[in-house]
């Protein structure tokens, strides 16, 4: 509480600011729009950064913040980016992976053991390799990926504390062909939804459960809908900032170094309040009724490794990008 308080009462100093500035109609009006509720960091620091924009630019720029799937879904929102209708998205690479497939690689699932080799690997080779593909189409993703999180299972009538239970039941997935083909080799039947539906599909019983860090199953109340949160921490997920290439070229480059460094700097803050954020949610979330419980990770792992999901991917994504994603992960095959 004292966190979301912390940060809560920065963002609405960080909005105070907008408002002052606003009052100069800005020369480059840029939209940004990301899946998140308002109160996720990604949002709290999303404000902020904006305001240091307005600043830094002397009223020049201003940075538009669309929340919650406002302009449409993830789907809609990847073709709106690649033709320019919207300027800069935060996606997670598995979703880009529908688009750019070996964005994917870094949502293995059990690749990551921790927040040390995940930012190792995405501020290294491994994020260089999947930006430089990204790099290759109409979008470009900033240096520093943003925080999801690592991911827990909830479910609406049964608890799961071993793949058995998971066999057959029926999980929102986001749209994805790895998430879709992991999900399938734990014997779940995965259903691809995209967030803004996600909430709505768990209500009325489309899905039994879904797949999501703490601090989205707390910010976007998805426990209000959910009874039970199996910890797997199955797989880390990001958030690539994209931009559309053409439209942040037509800037000048004093501006782009600002936005450059204004986003990359959020990036870094952002990373951390997830991860204190989900250090600290447990609490929360069992005193709003969600009952958790602590399988064992190395039976999912194992179950996903008898099904040959580590040796498709690996095919798929070939021998060296493969090479890069262990050399931060040790051996995973
Ligand atoms: O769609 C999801 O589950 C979310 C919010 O975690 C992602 O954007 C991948």
């Amino acid at each position: 509480r004292e966190f979301l308080k912390t940060i809560s009462t920065a963002a609405v100093a960080a909005g105070m600011g907008t408002v002052a500035l606003r009052a100069h109609a800005a020369e480059f009006t840029l939209r940004y729009a990301n899946n998140l509720p308002l109160q996720h960091p990604m949002n709290l620091r999303a404000k902020e950064m904006a305001t240091r924009i307005a600043s830094e630019s002397k009223g020049r720029v201003e940075l538009q913040v669309y929340p919650s799937s406002q302009l449409g879904s993830d789907t809609d929102t990847l073709s709106q980016i690649r033709s320019g209708a919207v300027d800069f998205f935060t996606l997670s690479p598995l979703i880009l992976g529908t688009y750019i497939p070996s964005a994917q690689i870094s949502g293995i699932g059990f690749a990551f053991k921790n927040y040390d080799q995940v930012w190792k690997a995405m501020d290294g080779d491994l994020g260089a390799h999947v930006r430089k593909q990204i790099e290759a189409t109409p979008l470009f993703a900033f240096e520093k990926i943003w925080n999801g999180g690592f991911r827990q299972i909830t479910t609406g009538s049964k608890a799961l504390n071993k793949p058995d239970d998971m066999q057959g039941v029926k999980l929102r997935v986001p749209a994805s062909p790895l998430w879709t083909s992991m999900f399938k080799a734990l014997g779940a039947a995965p259903a691809s939804v995209n967030f803004s539906e996600t909430y709505s599909a768990l209500q009325t019983h489309i899905v039994e459960g879904e797949e999501n860090p703490l601090s989205i199953i707390y910010t976007a109340k998805l426990y209000e809908v959910q009874k039970h949160c199996a910890l797997t921490n199955h797989m880390w997920d990001g958030f690539w900032f994209l931009g559309n290439r053409a439209s942040f070229d037509r800037l000048p480059k004093d501006i782009q170094q600002i936005i450059r460094s204004a986003v990359n700097d959020a990036a870094a803050k952002q990373r951390q309040d997830v991860q204190d954020l989900d250090a600290h949610l447990r609490g929360e979330l069992s005193g709003v009724g969600l009952a958790f419980n602590e399988p064992d990770p190395a039976l999912f792992r194992k179950k996903l490794a008898d099904s040959g999901f580590y040796g498709e991917w690996q095919k798929k994504f070939g021998p060296q990008a493969w090479a890069i994603l262990e050399k931060y992960t040790g051996t995973l095959v």
